[in-house]
């Protein structure tokens, strides 16, 4: 990489002091959308007019969006990668934003991230990137065939219906006490078990309706090393899930690959994400390249 002369450096110097100022008021802001356009595809037939890259201003201007997520924890911005996904959905919109620690009792679906524009409360992470498609214009995948579609659709329910409860079997039941510290580390003592004892068996009750928790642990462990296998082969040596180009799906890949890669108890334990250097790689790129903040 070329030096940066004395002009650029201060320039950078600023821009990191304004980055740092906004960041202590809270408000964050995903990079700028370079300038310019990707390279489609070739044979794409869709129109380019609308991507997310073409620094198209949003349809309106919100005053101030607030994302509620889950607080941090586990080395982690947010270790919910449902909040995870939003919080770099937001970092690529460009738009401003701040983010906050809710409590998700207090959620209007009982589920955390939620989204908060004026008096609109957007609940669920697929809802706001709807939200912030067609109300404020932002374009995340409109590059895409319909065989990518397609493609995303089945990794992104592969995350988040199937891998996820991978995660949460192996985070709430087999690494209780590592989940305890974490998440009920500031309740006094004597409260801490029995509140764990309260959440842990209503993890329990969820894993065994949706079906993962009547499994075997090793049965588990093989779902989980079999679909981070998937998405490291699929992924190959691209750049983002698709090539050159970052769509959605790769806020799902993203928030899905950093809850395993980061805390102390990947899942699956063997066959994790760390044992794929491209899938590690691609971490980091994304994380640079979205300015992932406190990832
Ligand atoms: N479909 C929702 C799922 C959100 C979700 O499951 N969030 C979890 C944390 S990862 C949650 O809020 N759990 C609280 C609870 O179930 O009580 C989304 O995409 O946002």
């Amino acid at each position: 990489m070329p030096q940066a002369c004395g002009k650029e450096k201060v320039v950078r110097a600023v821009t990191r002091c304004k980055k740092m100022r906004a960041e202590n008021q809270g408000i964050i802001q995903g990079p700028a959308r370079p300038k310019s356009a990707p390279k489609i595809p070739a044979g794409n037939p869709w129109p380019t007019k609308l991507m997310l890259w073409d620094a198209r201003e949003p349809t309106r201007t919100p005053k101030m969006l607030t994302l509620i997520v889950f607080p941090p924890a586990m080395g982690l911005k947010s270790p919910s990668p449902f909040s995870m996904k939003a919080i770099a959905l937001m970092q690529m919109s460009g738009l401003k934003y701040k983010i906050k620690a809710g409590d998700p009792r207090k959620a209007p679906k009982k589920k955390l991230p939620i989204l908060i524009d004026g008096d609109k409360t957007i609940p669920d992470s697929t809802h706001i990137q709807a939200y912030l498609e067609k109300e404020l214009g932002v374009d995340f995948d409109s590059w895409m065939n319909p065989e990518q579609m397609a493609i995303a659709q089945s990794f992104r329910c592969l995350c988040e219906d199937h891998l996820y409860w991978v995660g949460v079997y192996v985070r709430w039941i087999e690494n209780a006490d590592y989940a305890k510290a974490e998440f009920f580390g500031k309740v006094p003592p004597l409260m801490r078990n029995f509140v764990f004892n309260m959440v842990q068996k209503q993890v329990r009750t969820a894993l065994y309706g949706q079906g993962m928790g009547r499994h075997t642990s090793k049965e588990i462990h093989a779902f989980g090393a079999t679909d981070i296998k998937a998405i490291a082969d699929f992924l190959g040596e691209k750049p983002f899930f698709f090539g050159d180009t970052p769509g959605s799906i790769d806020a799902v890949i993203f928030a899905t690959l950093i809850n395993n890669l980061v805390p102390k108890t990947p899942f699956p334990p063997e066959g994790s994400v760390r044992s794929y250097p491209n899938l590690v790689a691609y971490c980091e790129r994304f994380n640079e390249r979205f300015d992932m903040p406190g990832v």
